[in-house]
Order: C-alpha cells, then structure tokens, then sequence
C-alpha cells in the first residue's frame, strides 16, 4: 500500500458519525468489534466505508493474493428426505421421478474421470437418504483415498452427519472420529443457513438444529481437523440473526481454532417454494462480504463462491473483505444452478481464473483445500496455446 492508508483518511473525516468513527478505530487497531457495532454496520453503514475497512483487513492479512483451488464436485442425490424451504435441487422422496441416486461405482467413476486431472480436491455434498449410511459414507472415502491418495476429500456437512450417526446410535465424538478414520480430510460449510431457531424452523425445519450443527463442527475440531462455515443470507432472516449466526461462529473458532474459511452464501429464489421471497441486490452482497470480514477477526480467509454470485461480483468482492473464489468446479455442481444463479455450467478453467483475479489488480495463487501454496501465478507464463493454421500466413518477400 503506498502512502496514508484509506482508512486513516476515513478515520480524519469530521462527517463520519462518532459510532462509525469508533468502529474504524477498532479495525486500525486490531480491536474486535461487540455485536451492537456489527448490528450498527448492516443498519448503517454505507458500501464506501465498508469497502475501506474490509480491504484494509484483507490486506493487512493477505495482501493483494487471491486464492483458488483445483476440485470438482459429486452431488451422490438431489433426492432428501428433508424439505428446506429455500432448496431448490432436492426432489421430495414421493416425487422421485426427477431424482438421481449414484451408486457407489458411480462415484468412484466420477472420481476415476479425473485420473489425469491436477485436482486437489473432490467436494462431496448431496440430499440425504436412508441408505447413504455410515458405512456406505466410511466405504465411499475408503475407496477414493485406496484410488487417488492425493486427492483431499471434503465431504457431508452436519446435516447428514447428524443424521447417519443417529441411525447408526453413536454420538457426534465418536461418529466424527470413525468418519477420519475412513479417510475424511474436512467438512465444507454447508447446512448451517442460519443458526437462530425461528428462522430455521421456518427454512429449515426438521434437520440439525444450530446448536447441533456447532457440535459436530466442536468434535471435529477436537480431533485436529479443520472445517469451513456458511451462512444463507438475504431471505427471511433480520440483520440480528446475522450478526448472532457470525457471534456463534466467533465464539467456537475462539475455543478451537477449526475453522479456515466463511462462505456468505446469497439466497436464490429460483423454483424454489420461497420463490416469492426477492433477491436482495449485489450492493447488499457487498455490504455482508465486508461485514463479515470485520466481524469474524479470528477467521482467516472469506469466500465468494463465484458459482453463485457470477464472476463480476466475485472480482468486485475482492476489495470488500474477500480472498477466496472457491475452484475450477468442472460444471459438476447443481446446486445454485437450479436456484437460478447466473452460472448454468459452472466451470472456469485455471487459466480463466487467473485472468479473472488479474484483471481487477490481485494476485493469483493456487492453493490445496488446507491453503498450502500450489502454484503462484503471479508471474507465471501459460505455455502458448497452439494457433489453429491459418495463423501460418505466407511469408511475402
Ligand atoms: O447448505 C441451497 C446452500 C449449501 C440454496 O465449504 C442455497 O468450501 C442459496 O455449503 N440459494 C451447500 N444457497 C453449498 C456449500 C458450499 C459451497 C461452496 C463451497 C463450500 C465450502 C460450501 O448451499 C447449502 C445451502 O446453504 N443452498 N439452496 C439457494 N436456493
Ligand atoms: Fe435436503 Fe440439503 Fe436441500 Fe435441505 S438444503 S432439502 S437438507 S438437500
């Protein structure tokens, strides 16, 4: 950064509001900011200031480097047996016309496609069904770590945990510890939506409760693991249940650590049974990439999964507050494209990404899912791609 940095300018300004002044005092000095002061952001606080704080944190964290991976998605069913209201992918079991269900072989198939591939990772998210037990899951990573012991398996997320070990009778310790036994590497952010039960029970009746959801991230931690956290935002929720879903978030990465990465994740209302619901627009997708890189001071990375949001809003998230744009996909995943997300065949390939990180001015860098460095791109030259013929003009003398 050359010269004053943004926010001390913004801290001199004599029409900043004294609260707003306050709160930019904390972010220069490392301070962490209470839950009114986050309440007191998403009521108050315009884009600018946002973006001059959230940037002054990524930066001072990360510089301008901008992180991505290499992985692909196996979604084993968009079958489920719960009914969240905002999910427009899952078919309800007695509707099975319009369900797929992968068998076992199926998803060591697709795993298998990628044998010549540079992927460091393989997603795994889906429905739940009776018969994706415990001992199908513990099978399913046994398998593709005995195929591909590189490639870093995340998989489930506490929605299905929750499930399986109740139906299997062991407790969340003992269900997670058998889980990396069988060759988990991490759980991705999914299932949390938002944490405060009266809104849960209206999106999200009947699965893991937030208190729930908290425990089996805990456990997991326990063991040395690591996990990431999501929030579904832009519904029916009040700025409260934000700041109190992010407050929960804070409180258990202060006893563990676990987490590496938080995931906003914008509602979609596409043929979805809360269709009626709008959209909330990009300004707000902003405004809460920002926030919740001031709120959660103990979290290292924020991600926009550019999937959802379109590419354009990712590059311009990167200067409020994010780092992350998630990975190359492969078109491999449904999830938003059914929830109307502007992404139908979401795939980037490393070069695309790359590009997209250069031209908003960041620094491109590969990383594995535990953000070890793969390959910086910075000052990295593609090999030069082959010129169809009749690029070989005639020499004329
Ligand atoms: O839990 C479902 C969300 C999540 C909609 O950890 C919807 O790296 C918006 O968690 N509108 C699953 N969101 C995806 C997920 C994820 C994605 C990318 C990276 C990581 C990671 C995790 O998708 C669900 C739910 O919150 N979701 N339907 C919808 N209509
Ligand atoms: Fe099932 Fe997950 Fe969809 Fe809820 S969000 S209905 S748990 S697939």
């Amino acid at each position: 950064m050359n010269g004053e940095p943004n926010i001390d300018l913004l801290i001199r300004d004599e029409n900043l509001p004294a609260e707003l002044k306050k709160i930019a005092e904390k972010v220069r000095s490392n301070e962490r900011i209470s839950f009114d002061e986050g309440l007191l952001l998403y009521e108050k606080a315009e884009l600018g200031y946002l973006g001059v704080l959230a940037n002054y944190i990524r930066e001072k964290r990360h510089g301008n480097k901008t992180y991505f991976n290499r992985n692909f998605h196996i979604e084993p069913t968009n079958l489920c047996v719960y009914d969240c209201k905002f999910c427009s992918y899952s078919v309800l079991i007695k509707e099975r016309s319009e369900g797929w269900e992968y068998t076992m072989d199926e998803m060591l198939d697709i795993v298998k496609k990628y044998d010549s591939q540079p992927v460091t990772e393989v997603h795994i998210v889906g429905g739940v069904l009776p018969q994706y037990d415990l001992k199908f899951y513990s099978d399913l990573f046994t398998a593709i770590h005995n195929h591909r012991p590189d490639l870093h398996v995340k998989a489930l997320t506490p929605v299905e945990y929750h499930y399986i070990f109740k139906k299997a009778k062991i407790d969340y310790a003992t269900g997670m510890k058998l889980m990396k036994e069988a060759g988990l590497d991490s759980i991705p952010g999914g299932g949390a939506e938002i944490f405060a039960p009266e809104i849960r029970e209206k999106i999200a009746k009947d699965k893991c409760t937030g208190e729930q959801w908290l425990q089996i991230h805990e456990e997991w931690h326990k063991l040395g693991m690591r996990s990431n956290a999501t929030m579904l935002y832009g519904h029916i929720e009040e700025f409260k249940h934000r700041v109190d879903h992010m407050d929960q978030l804070r409180r258990l990465q202060d006893r563990t650590g676990g987490f590496q990465t938080f995931i906003p994740l914008k509602f979609r209302n596409q043929d979805n049974q809360m269709s009626h619901v709008p959209e909330v627009s990009v300004i707000e997708d902003l405004r809460n990439y920002a926030i919740s890189r001031i709120y959660l001071d103990n979290f290292d990375h924020i991600k926009a999964y550019w999937a959802m949001i379109s590419r354009s809003t990712a590059q311009l998230s990167l200067n409020f507050g994010v780092d992350d744009i998630d990975g190359t996909l492969d078109d491999t995943t449904k999830i938003y494209s059914m929830a109307g997300a502007e992404e139908q065949h979401p795939a980037m390939s490393t070069r695309e990404l790359v590009d997209l990180i250069k031209q908003v001015g960041r620094h491109p860098v590969e990383r594995d899912t535990l953000y070890n460095v793969v390959t910086d791109y910075q000052n990295y030259n593609f090999p030069e791609e082959k010129k169809p013929e009749f690029y070989k003009l005639p020499v004329i003398n």
